[in-house]
């Protein structure tokens, strides 16, 4: 087994110890901040002080040379040239904030790059993201495999404990559940007849977070999409701060990802902020999306 990267690991603990933080001021942090994000969406109050949170604590760890955040619409340069010796850091700070207010799963999605972005996801070293639900948990992949982590606060001291419950974590063998993103009518022909045959053999678990909606099949097994629309190819989620990380974790375990017609991770980006459609899971339903959607 390949050693730590000492600035991946330092990348997690800052990650790691706003996320109690994060937890704890949620509660007051359910109403809309007045502003738009960088792709047009309505930003919580929740998602600001998520990013500002983040851009402090990643800012303080050396080896971090930039900070991208779904919420920016720009890098942050936080010191170090980005590909040589420093990283580039993308942050969703709080994915599925819509669920504040119906008080359901929420996340962080952490991409570390060895490159500036826009980059492709074959530049990423590392990727994680922080379940913000009954308890909190922390995925970690990089180059020694993918790792479960239960975060908690370290007693009354201001620190957090990262607990390893899972070293090795791969993709149970078989598809179990499904989670599909968008509506229906939305839904091109060729996915929608896709998702007819999945509906018929696995179980629905959608929640409206990426984050806990991909967990449910890095737990189970399945397939979780949010394809391309009728009136929006390129889908909904970004590709910097939440396909990329997702789909470098999943194939981290053994899975697959596509956009379509392939890895998410040889996506070629113009900029920070593009979108893509994401499927990821085993192996066998991607095989299955790519045969549909190619037909
Ligand atoms: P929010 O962060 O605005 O809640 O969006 C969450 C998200 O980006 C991703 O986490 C979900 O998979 C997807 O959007 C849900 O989108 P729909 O609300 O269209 O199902």
């Amino acid at each position: 087994m390949t050693d730590a990267d000492p600035v991946v690991e330092a990348v997690f603990d800052a990650v790691a110890a706003t996320a109690p933080e994060i937890r704890d001021a949620l509660p007051g942090r359910r109403v809309e901040s007045g502003t738009e994000n960088p792709s047009g969406e309505t930003v919580l109050a929740g998602d600001v002080y998520a990013d500002e949170l983040l851009l402090e604590a990643l800012s303080a760890v050396e080896g971090v040379g930039s900070f991208v955040s779904e919420e920016r619409p720009e890098a942050i340069d936080v010191g170090g040239a980005v590909g040589e010796g420093a990283y580039a850091v993308a942050i969703d700070p709080l994915d599925g904030s819509s669920n504040l207010r119906s008080n359901n799963t929420m996340g962080t999605v952490v991409g570390v790059y060895d490159a500036p972005l826009p980059a492709s996801g074959r530049d990423l070293v590392a990727a994680g993201y922080v379940l913000y639900g009954p308890i909190t948990t922390m995925i970690v992949a990089d180059d020694r495999g993918v790792r479960e982590e239960v975060v908690e606060r370290d007693g009354d001291d201001p620190g957090v404990t990262r607990s390893v419950v899972d070293d090795d974590l791969t993709l149970p063998d078989e598809p179990t559940v499904y989670g599909f993103g968008g509506r229906v009518p939305d839904w091109p022909a060729a996915f929608r007849e896709y998702a007819r045959e999945v509906e018929d053999e696995l179980k629905l678990r959608y929640g409206g977070s990426m984050v806990g909606d991909v967990n449910q099949v890095v737990t189970y097994g399945g397939v979780f999409a949010y394809p391309a629309l009728v009136d929006a190819p390129e889908g909904k989620l970004r590709l910097s701060f939440e396909a990329n990380p997702i789909a470098y974790i999943v194939e981290s375990m053994g899975g697959a990802s596509s956009d379509g017609s392939g890895s998410i991770l040889d996506v070629e980006p113009d900029g920070i902020h593009d979108r893509v459609p994401l499927h990821v899971g085993n192996e066998g339903p991607i095989d299955r999306l790519e045969a549909a959607l190619d037909g």
